[in-house]
């Protein structure tokens, strides 16, 4: 097809590294904490006396949970755009380089007020605790930073439509698309929590916050945030990692119909978040359970094409028996290895998810470190190893430079380091979970309490794990230096999947975007217009504000 590059124009490849040079940087900040929290929890090493775990965890969360993933995946979806809808327009362009720069100014006033600690309120910044308000107005840019970058896509998107009349967009684009139309839906709430409750309340124009509306509106938000951070990884997974393998996209239908799935039902299901809270009437959290288990459907549907896929082309490479496929693999590839990891860590990441949604179970692992080692498995192995190994071929394929042999293995070296690290550190984390162990925790023994000795050798596993995740970092860092900077310069495939001739032909509904966003904000007013009038009607006066730093 003509529209499709050989190579991302230069010029947007300056834009796309912006991005990724603020999320490696995230990386490495994040990445010391998360091992400082490791250390501390073992009850082994304390930190010195100007700063607290607390700080540490913030800087951790809002670093990890919200720079790097909303930096690395903006930059990655501007690539996937440029790439296969065509170099941006000179407007496009600028429009990504301001939504850049806003989305960087905020991170460095939300961070700068972290580090001052006037903003240690960990990365869900929930009422009644309160930060200073410059914290708030920082995650307000970055968000609005954004929704500029995501008109920059959707302009693009336009652009090609307009082009190609009649024609499905490519699909890569298409994912970029959908995913980025879910951001916009989803923000929404989070910024009217911002702008409406947090900022006017730290800013003392109001005394007291409804912490019950903040909360809901931020896990109207939280949730659909978690599936933009997986779709991205799901896009490589459909769309790149059949080209990297050398085999076909099982199918495009398929693929487009899983995405719309999830942008009907990512959001109208914030009150799995909320099960232990009152306030809410449980016919309402059924209701909104039972649509966060038809999530299940298009997560179903991904892990079917993608062994789908495996298998034909292993088969089609003669092998035979019932595994033998898997033999046929690329296993010394590392654009491959690295992110197949990250979907078999999908597995029991998944299983762990149905517990987290399922009420009674819920009540089990609520607020314990289980849930933390449930997003370490999700977000820090699925996610972000998935985001490692398009940065293995997408850096140099920017850079103009190429990813060498040795780098190659060192990359496999890394992903299996963070394997064997996360397997420790998730593992201890959801074994002392379902002893009880509490998550956002200092070191304690709750005066030497029986129960709270229990959860002490699991924290030093996890003090190991954590060590061993440190030095993949290290691994990562180094590698992507070596791309960005050192590397052989050439020219590194951009690996584009192609459908199998067997799939159908794709129908035009799926770009249809009135009819899916009409699904959306429909499902979305089931869900939640009569739990948020119950909310308003009886609300409480209120809570003042709460500084526990
Ligand atoms: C060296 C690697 C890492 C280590 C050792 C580590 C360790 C930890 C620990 C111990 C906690 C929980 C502490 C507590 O609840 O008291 C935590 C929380 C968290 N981690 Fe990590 N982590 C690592 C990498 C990552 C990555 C790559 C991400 C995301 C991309 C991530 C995202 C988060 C988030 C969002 C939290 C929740 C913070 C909160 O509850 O406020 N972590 N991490
Ligand atoms: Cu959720």
């Amino acid at each position: 097809m003509k529209s499709v590059n050989t190579i991302v124009d230069r010029r947007d490849g300056k834009l796309v590294m912006a991005h990724f040079y603020v999320a490696f940087i995230a990386l490495a900040i994040g990445g010391l904490a998360g091992l400082l929290q490791t250390l501390v929890r073992s009850g082994k090493f304390e930190l010195p006396s100007w700063t607290g775990y607390y700080q540490i965890l913030t800087i951790h969360g809002v670093v990890l949970g919200l720079v790097l993933t909303t930096f690395f995946i903006m930059g990655f979806q501007l690539a996937l755009v440029s790439k296969t809808s065509g170099t941006l327009t000179a407007k496009q362009r600028k429009t990504g380089w301001i939504g850049f720069w806003t989305m960087t100014v905020g991170t460095v006033m939300a961070a700068v007020m972290i580090l001052m600690n006037e903003a240690s309120v960990l990365y869900t910044f929930y009422a009644p605790l309160q930060a200073h308000a410059l914290f708030y107005i920082g995650l307000t840019l970055v968000v609005v930073g954004s929704w500029i970058d995501g008109a920059a896509l959707i302009m693009a998107y336009a652009s090609w439509r307009k082009a190609n009349p009649g024609k499905p967009s490519p699909l890569l684009t298409f994912m970029a698309m959908v995913n980025t139309l879910m951001w916009i839906v989803a923000t929404i709430g989070v910024a009217a929590t911002v702008l409406f409750q947090l900022l006017p309340w730290s800013l003392g124009l109001v005394e007291r916050v409804d912490v019950l509306v903040s909360r809901t509106l931020f896990w109207y938000f939280g949730h659909p945030l978690v599936y933009f951070w997986l779709l991205p990884a799901y896009m490589a997974w459909y769309a790149i990692v059949p080209k990297i393998i050398g085999g076909k996209i099982f199918s495009d239908s398929l693929a487009r119909m899983s995405f719309i799935l999830f942008l009907l039902f990512s959001i109208p299901v914030g009150f799995h978040h909320q099960l232990t809270e009152p306030g809410i009437d449980p016919a309402w959290k059924f209701l909104q359970v039972v649509l966060t288990f038809l999530v299940v459907i298009p997560s179903l549907m991904t892990a079917f094409s993608l062994f789908a896929t495996f298998e034909m082309y292993g088969r089609s490479k003669g092998a035979t028996g019932l595994f033998g496929w898997l033999k046929k693999l690329p296993w010394g590839d590392a654009r491959f290895v690295v992110p197949f990891i990250g979907m078999l860590a999908f597995i029991p990441a998944g299983a762990g998810g149905l517990v987290n949604a399922s009420h009674q179970l819920n009540q089990v692992v609520h607020n314990t470190i289980w849930v933390t080692g449930h997003f370490h498995l999700t977000l820090a192995t699925s996610v972000v190893l998935t985001f490692f190994g398009i940065s293995y071929w997408l850096v140099p394929h920017l850079t103009g430079r190429v990813l060498t042999k040795a780098m190659n293995k060192l990359a496999i070296i890394q992903g299996v380091v963070w394997a064997i690290g996360m397997t420790f550190m998730s593992g201890a984390m959801h074994a002392a979970g379902l002893l009880g162990a509490p998550r956002r925790s200092s070191f304690s023994t709750y005066g030497g309490s029986e129960q709270a000795m229990e959860w002490i050798p699991y924290q030093v596993a996890q003090a190991v794990g954590g060590s061993i995740l440190f030095l993949g970092i290290i691994l990562m860092l180094y590698i992507f230096i070596n791309l960005a900077f050192f590397a052989p310069k050439g020219e590194e495939e951009f690996p584009v999947g192609e459908v199998s001739d067997a799939a159908e032909k794709t129908p035009m509904v799926f770009e249809n975007w009135k009819l899916w966003i009409g699904i959306t904000v429909l499902l979305i007013l089931f869900a939640y217009t009569i739990p948020f009038i119950d909310m308003i009607e009886n609300a409480p006066i209120g809570s003042k504000g709460y500084k526990f730093f």
